[in-house]
């Protein structure tokens, strides 16, 4: 289905307004990871074992069974130690330092913002962290644990898989899991009567409300000319809703940024952009004008070419 005007899918016209936005909100999903070897939520990757992962991402099947979603989280956790931040996370961040009114917000819970040195001010983790550990009970909190395996109860969820190009065995249903009494679980070495659980945000839970204040008056305070979206289905809230409320100040541009672009630009206003592909290569093309070329040095180190 062609895009409802011819702008929407042109790098030139998109780069024009880029140059000359100076408040940019970003608004990333699992799309953002997929380049760095991590599942969305949505498709094949959402599924871990027989669960659809949404079911195990809450406070009831934590207390239901806490051994298989520490199970669930210590994989993630493992995944996400062994994979890496891709050219889109540093693009990101590069273009945090570039442009002081750019804020980046992710729903993502792997970490890997954090390791590609996006400015902090300039991020927040709606979703809080696979790395942050909290207790089920008192206050007590593990801003950023990286241990892996994270106990040696969950060690089968931190094996690397013995066969590449097969699904590793802790997903596959048929592959009994080893049980995880409550009692090998970490407890709260302050209160010790919680249990340690990962440090994010469940469906049903709230988000922090002081970051949601912030986040608001952020928007709210100027115009924002562009919002980009990458990599999310839009389908969970309240972060769905942030694009839409930037639109409220005047003619700000959506930007998608999707593996499937699904309407086609339909419903999309003419100052709205919609690339089609993977982030991890889309978004440092996109981004060049401001950020520059990526260049990665002998020793690794991601040195920018040009741009502002
Ligand atoms: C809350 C942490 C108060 C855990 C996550 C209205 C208002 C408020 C709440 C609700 C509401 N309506 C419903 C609710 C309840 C709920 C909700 O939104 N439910 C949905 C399912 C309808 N929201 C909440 O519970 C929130 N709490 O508001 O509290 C409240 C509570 C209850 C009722 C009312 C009010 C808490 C939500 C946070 C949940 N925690 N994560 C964990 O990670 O385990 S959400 C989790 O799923 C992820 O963090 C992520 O946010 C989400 C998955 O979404 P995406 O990131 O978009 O990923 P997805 O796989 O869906 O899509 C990937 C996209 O990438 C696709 O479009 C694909 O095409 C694209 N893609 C793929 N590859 C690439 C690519 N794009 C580019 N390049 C590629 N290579
Ligand atoms: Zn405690």
């Amino acid at each position: 289905m062609p895009p409802l005007h011819p702008n929407y899918s042109s790098i030139a016209a998109f780069h024009a307004k880029l140059v000359n936005s100076k408040r940019i909100l970003a608004v990333c999903g699992a799309g953002l990871s997929a380049a760095s070897g991590l599942p969305t939520f949505r498709g094949a990757g959402g599924i871990w074992r027989n669960h659809d992962a949404m079911t195990l991402a809450t406070p009831e099947a934590f207390d239901a069974d806490p051994g298989l979603v520490w199970m669930f989280y210590a994989y993630r956790r493992h995944m996400a130690l062994t994979a890496k931040p891709n050219p889109a996370h540093y693009a990101l961040a590069e273009l945090a330092r570039k442009v002081p009114g750019f804020m980046c917000l992710s729903q993502n819970v792997d970490n890997l913002h954090v390791r590609a040195s996006h400015p902090e001010e300039q991020l927040r983790l709606l979703h809080g962290s696979l790395f942050r550990i909290k207790c089920t009970t008192c206050d007590w909190a593990e801003p950023n644990n990286v241990d892996d395996p994270f106990c040696d109860a969950l060690a089968a969820a931190s094996t690397n898989n013995p066969k590449p190009g097969e699904p590793h065995p802790i997903l596959d249903a048929n592959t009994p899991l080893p049980s995880v009494p409550e009692e090998s679980l970490p407890h709260c070495p302050s209160c010790k009567a919680g249990l340690q659980r990962p440090g994010v945000v469940w469906f049903g839970e709230l988000l922090d409300m002081r970051m949601l204040e912030e986040i608001d008056e952020w928007i709210d305070d100027q115009k924002v000319d562009m919002v980009l979206v990458v990599g999310t289905s839009g389908v969970v809230w309240p972060a769905a809703g942030f694009a839409e409320r930037a639109r409220s100040k005047g003619k700000t541009s959506v930007v998608t940024v999707n593996m499937e672009l699904d309407s086609g630009g339909r419903g999309a206003r003419k100052e709205d952009f919609g690339f089609e592909g993977d982030a991890g290569t889309l978004l440092p093309q996109l981004l060049e004008p401001v950020i520059g070329k990526m260049v990665m040095r002998e020793d690794g180190e991601i040195m920018w070419e040009g741009g502002r």
